[in-house]
């Protein structure tokens, strides 16, 4: 025995590698040392970039799960698992792009976004009068003159001009994003050409929430955008990271009481997502980031319940709704016990709380031209998605929607908690008793997004304690 062990701490060393004791002693007390030392070879090799010392999270996945986990923490899991629901996750995925099909879609925005706004009690209690009226519509076009905002609103009946003169209600027209659903309030000026003076605009909105008052217990930690298979992923932050979610760094009591991990997309850099990512992926095989990710993940404790859903990197259908990463290239994902795949957007109920995740395709289209919103702070950006009711208002930008019979981009139900990543840069906010958490990414500032001026905050994981509300933010940088 003792020889064998000898031999295996040999082997290791001189393929290059070193080990901890916590990891020798792992192999040293694992049922077969020999065949598993081969396994952890072939994985070591098969890995782009490989660790200098092994450690126990290099070796645990590798020992059949089963062993390792105690009957009671399957009972644990149980208990978990009963505590969240999926609501709403992705769309329907229909393939007609038809002009009839996108016709029919943009009818269901309207009609439901039309019934958030008459549920609130100023428009409800506006009165129509011969000149003085109300219109909920689509915005359809909006240009912007020196002393006017125009707009055209879309409703059933047809198409209504609105102009903006007056510099209060023009300051609240800058605001105004096409395909989005408003109402507004102004006066007639010429009836048969449906031209009105616009006087004030109230957009669908949220009302303040509150939470249900139930003891809960726990932290849900919020991460997106690790990009694995990038050159620019930051391994060493997102190992350490990873040892965190193992109790095996710095603020163990909170890492001890995660429950849920939530990833909100780009779980890998992909490949062809843009010219030439080929020069910045160091694993440039799409089945070998998965096998990697998941890698990655089967690290983490598996009483830690994981939701992951797409980002714009994943290998699946491009378009929103988007349906969770492809069975067969995102397998090694699938076959973690402890990880839910679901598509974008989700609505899911996670102890009583609503939590609404998409990965923020959208807010490259809103941050350039909402006053106030800058990609540094994208929570803010995402505070005008809550104010909208809708996840990807701008239609034709660079945000794909794909034209389903219903809607499902309309936030129609409120959520506790507003998740999305995407611009790579972390922010938190809260808005109407919503939280709204940006969580960052993985990835060191690219070379494009170098050129176009993209600053990324990465390392940054923001988590929030169930016992109390409050979201701390953790630095693994
Ligand atoms: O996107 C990360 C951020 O960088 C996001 O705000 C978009 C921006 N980005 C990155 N690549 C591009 C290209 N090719 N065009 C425009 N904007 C881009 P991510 O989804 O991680 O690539
Ligand atoms: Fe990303
Ligand atoms: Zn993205």
């Amino acid at each position: 025995m003792e020889s064998t062990l000898k031999s295996i701490y040999s082997t290791l060393l001189n393929l290059g590698y070193q080990i901890s004791p916590e990891a020798f002693k792992l192999i040293k007390e694992s049922e077969n040392p020999e065949t598993l030392v081969s396994e952890l070879i072939k994985k070591l090799e098969s890995m782009k970039v490989k660790p200098i010392v092994i450690e126990p999270y290099h070796i645990e996945p590798l020992i059949s799960k089963k062993i390792t986990i105690s009957t009671q923490l399957e009972k644990k899991k149980e208990r978990y698992e009963s505590h969240i629901k999926i609501l709403r996750s992705g769309g329907k995925y229909s393939v007609d792009s038809s002009p009839e099909a996108f016709r029919l879609y943009f009818l269901d925005r309207f009609k439901k976004l039309k019934s958030i706004l008459n549920l609130r009690a100023d428009v409800k209690a506006f009165n129509n009068s011969n000149k003085k009226v109300k219109v909920v519509g689509i915005v359809n076009s909006k240009k912007e003159t020196k002393d006017k905002i125009l707009i055209e609103l879309e409703d059933e009946k047809g198409i209504t001009k609105v102009i903006f003169k007056d510099k209060d209600v023009r300051k609240k027209a800058v605001r105004i994003m096409l395909d989005e659903v408003i109402c507004v309030f102004g006066t007639i000026i010429e009836k048969d050409k449906n031209i009105i003076i616009g006087e004030d605009i109230i957009w669908p909105d949220v009302l303040p929430k509150t939470r249900q008052n139930i003891k809960r217990e726990g932290y849900v930690v919020f991460t997106s955008d690790i990009h694995i298979g990038s050159k620019f992923f930051m391994k060493q932050q997102f190992e350490s990271f990873i040892k965190w979610l193992r109790g095996e760094n710095n603020e163990k009591e909170i890492a001890s009481k995660v429950k849920y991990l939530i990833i909100a997309g780009d779980i890998v850099d992909g490949v062809g997502v843009y010219p030439n990512q080929e020069e910045e992926l160091i694993i440039k095989d799409i089945y070998k980031q998965y096998e990697e990710a998941a890698y990655y993940l089967s690290m983490i404790p598996e009483d830690i319940k994981i939701i992951i859903i797409p980002g714009n990197h994943d290998a699946c259908r491009q378009t929103l709704p988007t349906p969770p990463i492809y069975k067969d290239i995102g397998a090694p994902l699938y076959s973690l016990k402890n990880v839910i795949m679901l598509g974008d957007p989700s609505f899911i109920e996670i102890e009583n709380l609503i939590f609404l995740v998409t990965h923020g395709r959208s807010l490259d289209d809103i941050i350039p031209i909402i006053p106030n919103c800058t990609f540094k702070e994208p929570q803010k950006a995402m505070i005008e998605l809550l104010k909208s009711r809708h996840l990807a208002p701008i239609y034709g930008e660079k945000t794909p929607i794909a034209p389903e019979p219903e809607d499902v981009l309309v936030i129609d139900i409120i959520p506790d908690i507003f998740h999305a990543g995407h611009v790579h840069v972390w922010g938190v906010s809260e808005y109407q008793g919503i939280f709204v958490i940006n969580s960052g990414t993985w990835q060191k500032q690219t070379k494009y997004q170098q050129s176009i001026g993209i600053e990324p905050a990465p390392g940054i994981v923001p988590v929030i304690d169930l016992s109390n509300f409050k979201i701390i933010t953790l630095n693994f940088l």
